[in-house]
């Protein structure tokens, strides 16, 4: 582990403050019985999240778990209902875990829609404390979007309408209740949100749910020694991270694959951990989708990072590998995150199509001034946007309906050098201009929800919404969101 020495001495009295003014946090984590590496954990969150607690490696022992695709109520017309509620789940063997969901006990099943779609959906909360159904990357009215101010509460209902307006792309909800997100994400409230187009049917891309084009969710969690999800023990301001690997809900997850090409739908449903993505045998995988839809051109990559609430959907051709042996997706410490098993069947023939979208930057999105700057600051609980903390009752930004304006995203660094942090904002799909001037890499260059920002970077980006309303924009480190690290913007 690499440590960064200038940092040290101020970790080390950070570490020493939080310390004495919360002794009984420590007490308390002891009591639950959180594992030491948790506690080193923490105080590298409080330096960067560079040197962050490392992931225990996949044993490879359980199959991967599919998200069930939700039917829908009705035969006609496209109505959903999605229920949060509790549960227990049997995550290790034989060991009932507490736990929340859409739709069952553990995380949520996966809602299919099209462009054009009118679509309804019926939004119940069975949890005992309110929440709300965040669609994440979904082009939306702002009362239907799930923001704070849309709470549900215990055993209430809401129903929200929308028009699919928007292309093929892999999105998911979540809660957002202020303040209180992290820890309904921790537990286990996320779904999958997916749209498809004419344009995505047209093509040869594997498609088949569950065998070949397969939803990834990777979260990282730290489980008490009775096993039980206890956020408020293990909880960091700065960002809570683990070392246990989840995907798709599956501890020890491995998968199944012929030797065929495989899409991966990455999603980084972590609340804090950063991850990249690459092969153990040193192969490259090629990148077809952003957030929000495909990009123009395949584009090869040896390696993939996704920041919290990113995702990306790889292909990996199984077919053509330099080895069928113990290959694996590993993260940037090599800690082996999903071992893959390769059976002899060839499947089915899929291909990569060269030409899969016409993204585009206009020459007026490359000309228009930047009309809004977004400075992110801060760590752990002094997080602010525009040196502010979210204030529910304040609008900080108008925009127009339809009309694209030039976002310029800066964080700023601190003392400590700072650390990245993904912007989101709600409701809309953006284009990333230029990334300090450059103009961004090949895989960025598509409809994007979220992006990473590096300490003293700025980022450009032309923003559009379709529709009116009130909209989140923050930091989607869960924990700097609760901590105030959000704005508003109404679209008019
Ligand atoms: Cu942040």
């Amino acid at each position: 582990m690499q440590i960064k020495l200038k940092f040290v001495g101020i970790a080390i009295v950070l570490v020493v403050i939080s310390g004495c003014s919360n002794s009984s946090q420590s007490h308390e984590m002891m009591d639950h019985g959180l594992k030491d590496p948790n506690m080193s954990g923490m105080m590298e969150g409080h330096m960067s999240h560079d040197e962050a607690l490392k992931l225990t490696h996949s044993t490879g022992e359980n199959e991967l778990k599919i998200p069930l695709e939700l039917p829908r109520d009705t035969e006609e017309g496209v109505t959903y209902t999605v229920k949060a509620q509790k549960g227990k789940t049997e995550i290790f063997n034989g060991i009932e875990t507490n736990t929340l969901g859409y739709n069952g006990a553990f995380l949520g099943p996966m809602l299919r829609l099209e462009k054009g779609d009118k679509v309804k959906i019926r939004t119940i909360n069975e949890l005992d404390e309110e929440t709300t159904f965040h669609w994440h990357g979904l082009e939306i009215a702002g009362d239907a979007d799930g923001g704070p101010h849309s709470t549900v509460k215990p055993g209430e209902e809401k129903i929200i309408e929308f028009k699919v307006t928007q292309e093929a792309s892999t999105l998911w909800f979540h809660p957002h209740p202020e303040g209180k997100t992290s820890e309904q994400v921790y537990n286990g409230l996320a779904g999958l949100l997916y749209i498809e187009d004419a344009n995505s049917r047209n093509h040869t891309l594997p498609n088949i749910y569950g065998e070949n084009d397969i939803p990834v969710i990777f979260q990282d969690r730290n489980f008490t020694s009775e096993k039980q999800l206890d956020y408020k023990a293990t909880m960091n301001e700065d960002g809570t991270i683990g070392d246990t690997l989840l995907i798709n809900g599956t501890v020890n997850p491995k998968l199944t694959v012929n030797k065929e090409k495989v899409r991966l739908r990455l999603l980084n449903g972590s609340n804090a951990r950063n991850f990249t993505f690459k092969l153990n045998s040193g192969d490259s995988f090629v990148q077809v989708a952003t957030d929000g839809g495909l990009l123009n051109k395949p584009v090869p990559l040896k390696e993939l990072t996704l920041t919290p609430s990113e995702r990306a959907e790889i292909i990996i051709d199984f077919a053509h590998l330099s080895t069928i042996d113990d290959v694996a997706l590993i993260d940037e410490e090599d800690s082996v995150l999903l071992p893959f098993e390769i059976s002899n069947d060839r499947g089915v023939e899929s291909g990569i199509p060269t030409q899969m979208n016409d993204f585009s930057l206009t020459e007026e999105e490359m000309s228009l001034p930047v009309s809004k700057k977004v400075e992110l600051f801060g760590m752990m609980d002094m997080v602010t946007i525009n040196g502010k903390k979210f204030d529910p009752n304040r609008i900080d930004f108008t925009q127009q309906q339809g009309v694209t304006e030039i976002w310029e995203i800066y964080n700023k660094p601190d003392m400590m050098g700072g650390m990245i942090h993904p912007f989101h904002i709600h409701g809309t799909q953006f284009k990333i201009i230029s990334r300090d001037g450059n103009a961004p890499p090949e895989n960025e260059r598509g409809w994007k929800d979220s992006i990473s920002v590096k300490p003293d970077e700025k980022v450009k980006i032309a923003v559009q919404f379709k529709n009116k309303g009130v909209y989140m924009f923050h930091c989607h480190i869960l924990e700097h969101e609760d901590n105030g690290m959000m704005g508003q913007i109404k679209v008019e």
